[in-house]
């Protein structure tokens, strides 16, 4: 444990310095240096984890994988397990990276919050897997102390902590999930069994108001300690070597004009972070949002580039880890807003991935609440244009992402 974390720290103050040691005004050189001389923070992490980091820094500037929430376990008209996609019944083609949500894996539930049963959701990582396809976690839990749910705000972080009285309530979701991600063997490049790579994104969206673990119920100060406590816990006592950790503030939570000091609320440090994410929906038509659809634009780009500067200075990845336009009611929405602000320039254009959310059911959930079209929808054709385009990764795109590039 004491070596780990040595290394660790080893490892940062070796980036720290090959950092300084670049020219700080090429504004190339620092894209540069990004995908030269970092390291993901897991010292001793999976060969495969590794080749995912490396690949998805080798692929910055070229294109952005396209993601998914769910996209396997349900579309808007279908729900079953016939392994289709709202995104592959329009393009034909899957997702680049599928999100999925462990939800209620700490209730011991069978199912996650929103009715996807576990068991599948492991089958249909493991397909993806298999095809070549990216998973991403994130984690709407329950307070494990109070049992609350994740946007029961009465009560945050301070008691799940080292010494607080419901420790031991974190540390037992923390073994379940470790329990899952170790579950999750796979074939390996080499051919030996192993684990799978995994994107975990836990407590995000920190700096809103709405779950337990963000601003307010929970302080800045016992965020950062929640976050660094996770990462040591699943690294060092459960002896997780296959996670990439991804850090997602969200968009309407930044103050634009101070971009960085904004988006480093909460921080737990670049040895704790692997990839700088933001969740951004208020960019892209929310509907609490009165600026324009240009002002929208407009800003987006100023997000995404201010993410991918940060990313570069501090050596890691930069992605949308979550966002999109609920119900797509802007039919050119994929190409004039996704893709334009990918495109825009070229810190844009070192963003590694984009994830919009999940295609709620209707029939089961009784409302509309979607991210990409279904057959039929009019932003259909736009979706198709957004899939064709080179910039855009899907599942038939992708490199071996788990073979050193
Ligand atoms: C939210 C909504 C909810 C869902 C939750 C977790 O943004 O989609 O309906 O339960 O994510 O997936």
């Amino acid at each position: 444990m004491a070596s780990t974390l040595y290394l660790r720290s080893l490892l940062v103050v070796m980036t720290a310095l090959l950092v300084a040691c670049a020219t700080p005004d090429s504004s190339s050189g620092r894209i540069e240096r990004a995908s030269t001389h970092s390291e993901p923070i897991d010292p001793d992490i999976d060969q495969a984890a590794r080749a995912l980091w490396q690949n998805l820094h080798a692929l910055r500037g070229k294109g952005f994988l396209f993601g998914h929430q769910d996209s396997l376990a349900y579309g808007v008209q279908w729900r079953d397990d016939s392994g289709r996609s709202d995104v592959e019944l329009t393009t034909g083609d899957y997702p680049a990276l599928y999100g999925w949500d462990i939800g209620h894996l700490e209730l011991n539930a069978a199912r996650n919050l929103d009715g996807v049963a576990f068991a599948q959701m492991r089958d249909w990582m493991r397909a993806a897997y298999r095809r070549g396809g990216v998973v991403s976690l994130s984690w709407h839990m329950t307070h494990p102390g109070t049992g609350g749910s994740s946007w029961e705000t009465e009560t945050g972080a301070a008691a799940l902590l080292p010494g607080g009285d419901y420790h031991e309530d974190l540390t037992r979701a923390l073994d379940q999930f470790a329990e899952f991600a170790r579950s999750l063997e796979v074939t390996l490049p080499d051919g030996s069994t192993g684990a799978m790579p995994l994107i975990f994104r836990p407590w995000h969206e920190h700096n809103g108001d709405w779950f337990w673990w963000g601003r307010g119920p929970t302080s800045e100060e016992d965020y950062r300690q929640l976050w660094r406590f996770t990462v040591d816990y699943l690294q060092e006592e459960k002896q997780l070597n296959q996670l990439l950790f991804a850090f997602s503030p969200d968009r309407s939570r930044l103050d634009m004009n101070v971009f960085e000091a904004s988006y480093l609320y909460g921080y737990p440090g670049d040895d704790y972070v692997d990839v700088l994410g933001i969740d951004n929906y208020w960019d892209l038509g929310h509907s609490a949002n009165p600026a324009t659809p240009e002002q929208n634009l407009e800003q987006f780009i100023v997000s995404l580039g201010g993410l991918a500067k940060l990313a570069a200075d501090k050596g890691k990845l930069a992605a949308m880890t979550e966002g999109g336009q609920d119900t797509l009611f802007e039919p050119d929405f994929f190409t004039e807003r996704l893709l334009k602000g990918w495109l825009a320039n070229e810190w844009t254009r070192q963003i590694a991935y984009m994830q919009v959310w999940r295609n709620a059911n209707r029939e089961r959930e009784g409302r509309d609440h979607f991210y990409v079209p279904y057959p039929g929808h009019p932003a259909a054709e736009d979706f198709i244009q957004f899939y064709q385009h080179p910039a855009t990764r899907f599942e038939s795109d992708l490199p071996a992402m788990y073979e050193q590039p």
